[in-house]
C-alpha cells in the first residue's frame, strides 16, 4: 500500500500526480511527467563524449532555457549542439495538427514581420523532421514535449526533464567537451540540502506556479497560485537582502538557474499573460538586482530571446498579436542591463 501522506514524485522535478484527471476536469492546470529518463555515464548506453549529443528546444519555454542556460554556462556550446524550433506551435490549419513544435527557419514571426534568426531546421537525426513530434515517434513514444537531449551516435533520445537534463551536463561538462578549465558546478555536495529545498519551493510556486496561475480556468486555483508566487518572491527577495550573490552564497548554482527563467519573463511577458499583475520584478530591490546580476553573467543574456518568449506566449493564443511593453521605465531586456535600475 502507498503512504498517502508520502508524494508519488519527486517534487522539485515534477507536480504530484495524486487526482490529475479529476483536478485537470474542474480546470486546474497539471503538468505531466516525461518519460525518457536515461543518464549520462561513463560505460553506459550514453558515454559523456565531446560532440556526441544535441538538445532541441524552443526559446520561449522556460523549461527549455534551463538547460541553454546550462549549456552556455558550462561552456558546452561547441560540443553540445542545438536546434530551436520556432515559438508559436502548429495551427488548426497543420496536415499534422494543432500544438506541435516546428522546426521551421522561414516562418513569419508576427511580432517583428520577417524570420525569427535563431530558428532552425532539425540537423541531429538525419531525417531533417520536421516536428519534434516525430523525434518521438521514431522511438514509439506519444510524448511531444522540449526540450529533448538526444544522443547522435545512436538516435536516441536521452532525458527529456529539464531539471534531470541540467544536472547531467554540469557532472560531465568536462568530459562533454566543456571550453572551460574549470567548469562550475552547480549542484556542489556542499550546498546540497539548501538547493534541494530551494528546488522543491521554486518549482512548485514560481515555475510551475506560474503556469498554474496562467493556465488554469479555476478562480480559487488562480488566487491559491498566485498568492504562493508572490509570497515566494517576498521570501526570496528578503533572502538576498543581505547581500549574498547568489541564492545559496557567493557560487552560482542550480538553484539560481532554475529561477532564473521565471524571473526574466515576468515583468514583460507573465505579469500580463499569466496575469501575476501583482508586482514587477522590477518592484523588489533585491530580486531585481539579482536578476541582473545573473544576466550579467557570460553566456547568460545570450541563451535566450525575450522577442521568442514574447511571440511564444502570446502569438497563437492572442490573435497573433504582440503587446509591445513595458516601456517604463524602459524597453526590457536594455532594462537588465541599466545601472541606475540595478544599483549596488
Ligand atoms: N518536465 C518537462 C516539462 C517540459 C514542458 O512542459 N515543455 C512544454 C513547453 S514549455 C512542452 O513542450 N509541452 C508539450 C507540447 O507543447 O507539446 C521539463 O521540465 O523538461
Amino acid at each position: 500500500m502507498s503512504d498517502p501522506k508520502k508524494p508519488d514524485v519527486d517534487t522539485s522535478v515534477d507536480e504530484s500526480q495524486v487526482d490529475a484527471t479529476s483536478r485537470r476536469a474542474k480546470g486546474e492546470f497539471v503538468r505531466g511527467i516525461s518519460q525518457f529518463r536515461n543518464t549520462l555515464e561513463e560505460g553506459s548506453t550514453f558515454p559523456p563524449e565531446p560532440g556526441r549529443y544535441h538538445l532541441f528546444v524552443a526559446l520561449n519555454c522556460p523549461w527549455c532555457h534551463r538547460v541553454t542556460l546550462a549549456r552556455n554556462i558550462l561552456g558546452l556550446q561547441g560540443n553540445v549542439t542545438l536546434d530551436v524550433a520556432f515559438p508559436n506551435r502548429t495551427g488548426d490549419d497543420d496536415p499534422a495538427g494543432p500544438n506541435f513544435w516546428e522546426f521551421d527557419p522561414t516562418r513569419i514571426a508576427s511580432l517583428t514581420g520577417v524570420p525569427l534568426p535563431e530558428c532552425t531546421h532539425e540537423t541531429a537525426t538525419g531525417r531533417n523532421f520536421r516536428l519534434v513530434q516525430q523525434i518521438y515517434q521514431a522511438e514509439g513514444s506519444d510524448e511531444t514535449s522540449v526540450p529533448i537531449l538526444y544522443d547522435k551516435a545512436s538516435k536516441r533520445i536521452v532525458a527529456n526533464e529539464s531539471s534531470q537534463i541540467i544536472r547531467m551536463l554540469s557532472q560531465h561538462a568536462t568530459a562533454l567537451g566543456s571550453s572551460l578549465d574549470h567548469p562550475p558546478d552547480l549542484y556542489p555536495k556542499a550546498k546540497r540540502d539548501q538547493i534541494d529545498e530551494l528546488n522543491s519551493e521554486i518549482y512548485a510556486d514560481i515555475n510551475n506556479g506560474a503556469y498554474k496561475a496562467g493556465f488554469s480556468s479555476d478562480q480559487k486555483v488562480y488566487s491559491t497560485a498566485f498568492g504562493k508566487y508572490f509570497s515566494m518572491l517576498d521570501k526570496l527577495n528578503t533572502r538576498l537582502s543581505d547581500a549574498r550573490p547568489f541564492l545559496t552564497g557567493d557560487e552560482f548554482t542550480e538553484a539560481d538557474l532554475r529561477l532564473f527563467p521565471t524571473l526574466y519573463r515576468h515583468d514583460p511577458v507573465y505579469y500580463l499573460r499569466m496575469k501575476l499583475n501583482g508586482a514587477k520584478i522590477l518592484d523588489y530591490p533585491h530580486l531585481w538586482r539579482w536578476l541582473c546580476r545573473v544576466h550579467g553573467m557570460a553566456g547568460v543574456a545570450d541563451s535566450n530571446s525575450l522577442t521568442h518568449c514574447r511571440q511564444g506566449y502570446f502569438g497563437r493564443s492572442w490573435n497573433g498579436v504582440v503587446p509591445l511593453g513595458p516601456l517604463q521605465p524602459m524597453p526590457y531586456p536594455e532594462a537588465f542591463a541599466h545601472p541606475e535600475l540595478a544599483r549596488e
